[in-house]
């Protein structure tokens, strides 16, 4: 495609008298539409509750669980419009994650036993927190199958670690975070031994198998977790779930729930009872309270653990005799604990009970003081009476899950599984305030900064497990449900349904979309990964192929609408490894990369440098090409991989024969100055109105002029050639400046579009 002046100048018309052309139309009314669509005015009062018009953003933004894929879905709210997919524990083409040499290593971190795992279950992502408020800096997020943490970085939104919990074989009660974020907890599920790949028999289970609890040291400063500053609790073989950190007033304890207390170890298939049956048989589980400040002062003072798989762990003895453990009766089967914002309570939900737990934190520690315990359990730790723990319990409904929290003080929502209801209740005062349905079998549910010390009110979503009928069929594999309610006034209103395409998430976080801040382009040669300057990364003019032996390395970088270098010649088995840098500075100027049938391929974002790498270990020709539509030549941005045979000689070599004459060079020349006018009267416009107070259009203005600047080097070479009446070189460089030029008024028609919309005045 060619983009011609006259096109140009066509547009440029149009920018200016869009809006006259469309006033005289007559249009729809709102009674017209509400009629053909069959809509209710409460229909209509919960669509302006979500309608984000064009332009306009969220006030919230969601990261969600996505369940077996392994990723992190991004949304907004209220709109529920999906923004992005982030790519944790799975390969993930777009983002070149698992394609390129950076993120390898990034995945690598997660292998587990020597092995690549290609897949993740996750499950609770976390937000960091300063003083227990979200601060946006930082996302984690677990891995219940294969017991793993990843971190991610919310200035760029990459996932920069995982790792690999050292002693448990499943993981489900994490990611939480400390309030000051020095902590990560994560909770083993289903216990095993503790040591590494060794057997024991499940007639051993009570002696042999262990639970655990893990707290990962978090070093803000790097934004890695470090492993060898990290201890864990062993636990009794309860499963243990969803855990908690204490805040305020509570700070420096944590709570982690548990479901089988009564350790049992299943055998349906001996016509044993399942362990559904097994599992619930007692009423009541075990909540676990740990001191994790103190056990971390232990332990950093090099006392009271062993070492289980190079990983500090605080023995069970040691946790009782230091009084750092301490069990609570509740409720059997429940799945949340989740502390109040003010600290002072942790409400836990039986989901074989209809009731809510509320338990003071008050009266827990004034039982662990008075060394008031009502027994001890089989391993010697002490258990406070569940009277002596509760501040009240509240009859909510059938299946209780999980519980989030108002702005309005005392005002929590729990999950009804079972009834597929929310409640809305008062935890101060032990009373039910509201009820809504939802539709189907609610799991978790979130609303906004809702399990931080500081909740934002306004909106909560309810996590459905089953979506059944809700949506247009796609197949026996339905998507789950995300229904967005307003909890802005007493009664709740369901305003919104929203099918998630992408595996079974399990929770959500919501921040005020005004505490993140990512940035829109990198230092130019950063390794996005690890937020160091990469080695790999040349500036413009500075390419090179490299060879020592068969190892081959190419130093290339990409700008619209080039790769450089454009062909790359190796001898078949060589290992080639490829750099790229991008070095647009422009806003959303991403390059893709990929050759041919190599499976490789990296999202070069501006600024940028990745690498990918491969054995060419086939004879042939392989296009390589930029994957993303970056510019109106992006399909020229394209190169070949000759890979040669070994003893290949070159014959006679000729380039296809171009042939242009003077009148094409002249023709090119008129192209260049009618261009040129077109770009002028842009400027014109833009420097005769205040552009300068428009940060976005100052950007863009200065891409346009970074464009410009290129074309003087196109230049000298058109003309040097012309002198020497090649007017086949002396043509292709004036087109050279021609492209330049059509960048450059592409990103002054947007300045200037955006200029006209936002109000620009004349500048004085
Ligand atoms: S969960 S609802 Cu892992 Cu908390 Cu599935
Ligand atoms: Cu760069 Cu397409």
């Amino acid at each position: 495609m060619k983009t011609e002046p006259t096109r140009v100048a066509a547009l440029l018309l149009t920018a200016g008298l869009g809006l006259a052309a469309t006033a005289g139309w007559s249009a729809e009314s709102l009674q017209d539409v509400m009629k053909r669509r069959g809509l209710s005015q409460q229909d209509l009062l919960a669509a302006s509750k979500t309608y984000v018009p064009t332009g306009k953003r969220d006030e919230f933004v969601a990261f969600s669980s996505g369940g077996q894929s392994g990723q992190i879905i991004v949304y907004g709210i209220p709109s529920m419009r999906i923004l992005k997919y982030l790519a944790v524990f799975t390969p993930e083409p777009w983002q070149g994650y698992g394609y390129d040499e950076e993120s390898k290593k990034v995945l690598a971190g997660g292998k587990i036993d020597g092995k690549d795992i290609t897949w993740g279950d996750t499950h609770h992502p976390a937000i960091s927190e300063t003083n227990g408020k979200y601060d946006g800096q930082f996302l984690f997020i677990n891995d219940k199958a294969n017991p793993r943490l990843a971190v991610v970085d919310l200035r760029d939104f990459e996932t920069k670690q995982i790792v690999v919990n050292p002693i448990m074989k499943s993981e489900h009660g994490g990611a939480f975070v400390s309030p000051d974020t020095e902590y990560v907890m994560e909770a083993a599920q289903y216990a095993a031994p503790l040591e590494n790949r060794k057997f024991q028999p499940l007639e051993e289970f009570n002696q042999k198998y262990r639970g655990a609890v893990t707290y990962w040291k978090f070093d803000r400063k790097e934004g890695l977790l470090r492993p060898e500053q990290s201890f864990s609790f062993e636990m009794p073989p309860y499963s243990q779930d969803l855990s908690d950190f204490g805040k305020g007033p509570s700070d420096g304890w944590a709570f982690t729930n548990s479901f089988c207390s009564e350790r049992y170890v299943g055998g349906i298939e001996k016509g044993r009872p399942p362990y559904e049956a097994g599992c619930s048989a007692k009423d009541t589980d075990y909540l676990h309270v740990m001191n994790w400040k103190k056990a971390a002062e232990m332990v950093k003072s090099g006392k009271g653990f062993k070492v289980i798989n190079g990983h500090k762990v605080i023995p069970m003895d040691v946790a009782v005799k230091e009084g750092l453990l301490f069990l609570i009766p509740e409720p059997k089967s429940p799945h949340g604990v989740d502390v109040t914002p003010d600290g002072k309570y942790m409400i836990v939900s039986g989901k074989l009970d209809t009731h809510v737990s509320v338990y003071s934190f008050d009266k827990v520690m004034a039982a662990i003081k008075a060394g008031k315990f009502e027994s001890k359990d089989p391993y010697g730790i002490p258990v406070i009476g569940m009277k002596d723990a509760l501040h009240t319990q509240v009859a909510l409904g059938l299946g209780p899950l999980h519980t989030q929290y108002d702005s309005k003080k005392c005002v929590a929502y729990t999950s009804l599984y079972v009834d597929s209801q929310v409640a809305k209740w008062n935890y101060c005062e032990g009373k039910v305030l509201d009820k809504i349905s939802i539709h189907y079998n609610i799991g978790h549910l979130m609303t906004m900064e809702g399990d931080s010390s500081d909740p934002k009110g306004h909106y909560l979503v309810a996590l459905n497990k089953l979506a059944i009928d809700r949506f247009n069929p796609v197949g026996p594999l339905h998507p789950q449900n995300h229904q967005l309610i307003d909890i802005s006034n007493d009664k709740m209103q369901l305003l919104y349904d929203m099918p998630v395409p992408l595996g079974e998430p399990h929770y959500v976080v919501a921040i005020d979309a005004n505490k993140l801040k990512p940035a829109v382009r990198y230092k130019v040669g950063t390794n996005s990964r690890t937020d160091k300057p990469h080695p790999g990364a040349v500036r413009a003019g500075e390419e090179k192929t490299v060879r020592k032996g068969n190892k081959v390395e190419v130093f290339g970088t990409l700008i619209r609408s080039h790769i450089t270098p454009e062909t790359i010649e190796v001898q078949q088995g060589d290992e080639v490894t490829i750099y790229l840098t991008n070095l647009e500075r422009a806003e959303d100027e991403t390059h893709g990369f990929t050759v041919s049938t190599y499976n490789v391929h990296a999202s070069i974002e501006p600024g940028k440098t990745v690498s990918v790498k491969f054995k060419a270990d086939k004879e042939g020709v392989y296009p390589y090409y930029c994957t993303e539509f970056c510019s109106a030549l992006h399909l020229e941005m394209q190169g070949y991989l000759l890979v040669k045979p070994k003893g290949w000689k070159p014959t006679k070599a000729t380039l296809a024969a171009q042939a242009y004459t003077e009148a094409d060079y002249k023709a090119t020349l008129k192209k260049i100055a009618d261009t040129q006018a077109v770009i002028d009267s842009v400027v014109g416009f833009i420097t005769s109105v205040n552009y300068k107070d428009f940060p976005d259009v100052v950007a863009l203005v200065e891409d346009a002029t970074d464009q410009l600047n290129r074309t003087k080097d196109a230049k000298a070479r058109h003309e040097a050639a012309a002198a020497k009446k090649n007017w086949e070189q002396a043509n292709l460089w004036a087109e050279q400046v021609f492209q330049y030029q059509v960048k450059a008024a592409d990103i002054g028609l947007r300045a200037k579009t955006y200029l006209e919309q936002h109000g620009a005045k004349k500048a004085k």
